[in-house]
């Protein structure tokens, strides 16, 4: 454990990522040090079970204050977010929860001299003016989804508050993210995921953006090494107050099938593109991650062949831990 404990908010702790950094978090620095906080989804027994919860909405300050008050909190991960499907269905939840959310964390942050700030962007800050192969750190913003316009607007707001009020806030551009733990909900890359547990329950998925779709995506493990180490770097080493590219792979929807294949051999994938593909097609497919990688070392570990290996292991497990049905 370090030396100076950490007083932990995660919001968004029911969510796809929330869910396993929680319980990284409460691994690391001691399970009373990070308090989980939800809203709409009921958390499940392991996030109960391991440390305080708190269920509030981050929309509304006031109970924000109050949770950072009650257990003393200097350090937010702040994931509570609505998603870029759910963003484009609803635009306006996608604004009232993102950017309300956002500035709420910022404003008591500043307000209570918390130590510091975790909030992930997002690949969907860029459009389709960017560069789509291994697009640069720095380059044109204009997204055409709400849920990006919100990702760039808190990259900005997160680089005012560290310039004008010397809050430590810190971010990186989250790819899609692949897990074994909770399904995501509401996102683009949402069938990277879902195809996993369609293969092994029923050998048959119909993916809703096309086989040729490439996107840059991460494993779990790497995504909370990434918001972690970039938590736990040096002051020094952060010159980037937006947020960082990260990256680690980059497959076709294709690709996954035919790497999911290798250990399901009878898996049937058809492809049936909805308003989704638009999104994708707008976004990144390969990221530029050089500048997290010589400022804070950035590094992932897994590739598409280890992620697929480990996602059917502990799938497989779980399925027949849960048994059927
Ligand atoms: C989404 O698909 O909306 C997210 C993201 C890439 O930020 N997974």
């Amino acid at each position: 454990m370090s030396k100076n404990i950490k007083k932990i908010l995660v919001t968004g702790a029911t969510g796809q990522i929330g869910s396993e950094l929680t319980i990284e978090l409460r691994r690391k620095y001691s399970k009373d040090h990070v308090v989980a906080a939800g809203h709409r989804k009921e958390p499940g027994k392991k996030l109960l079970e391991t440390g305080p919860y708190e269920s509030f909405d981050v929309a509304d300050r006031e109970s924000l204050h109050k949770v950072i008050g009650k257990h003393g909190i200097d350090t937010v991960y702040h994931l509570a977010a609505v998603l870029s499907a759910t963003g484009e269905e609803n635009p306006q939840l996608a604004w009232h929860v993102n950017m309300d959310g956002l500035y709420n964390v910022l404003e008591v942050a500043r307000e209570n001299h918390l130590t510091s700030v975790f909030w992930p962007s997002s690949i969907a800050v860029f459009g389709p003016e960017a560069p789509r192969v291994n697009t640069p750190q720095n380059t044109v913003l204009i997204p055409t989804t709400m849920y990006g316009i919100t990702k760039v607007a808190g990259e900005l707001l997160c680089n005012y508050y560290f310039a004008r009020f010397g809050l430590d806030v810190r971010s990186v551009r989250y790819p899609g993210i692949i897990s074994a733990e909770t399904l995501p909900g509401g996102g683009t890359t949402d069938y990277a995921v879902e195809i996993f547990y369609e293969a092994i329950k029923h050998k048959r998925y119909t993916c809703f953006v096309r086989e040729d779709t490439v996107l840059p995506m991460m494993y779990m493990p790497d995504c909370i090494k990434a918001s972690i180490s970039l938590m736990e770097a040096d002051a020094t080493k952060i010159k980037c107050r937006t947020s960082y590219n990260v990256g680690a792979i980059s497959f076709s929807a294709g690709e996954l099938a035919s790497e999911i294949r290798r250990y399901i051999p009878e898996f049937q994938c058809d492809y049936k593109p909805d308003f989704r593909q638009k999104i994708a097609d707008s976004w990144p497919m390969s990221i530029d991650d050089s500048i997290a990688r010589e400022e804070w070392d950035w590094k992932p570990t897994y590739d598409l062949a280890s992620m697929t290996r480990d996602m059917i292991e502990k799938l497989r497990a779980r399925f027949a831990a849960e048994g059927p049905g």
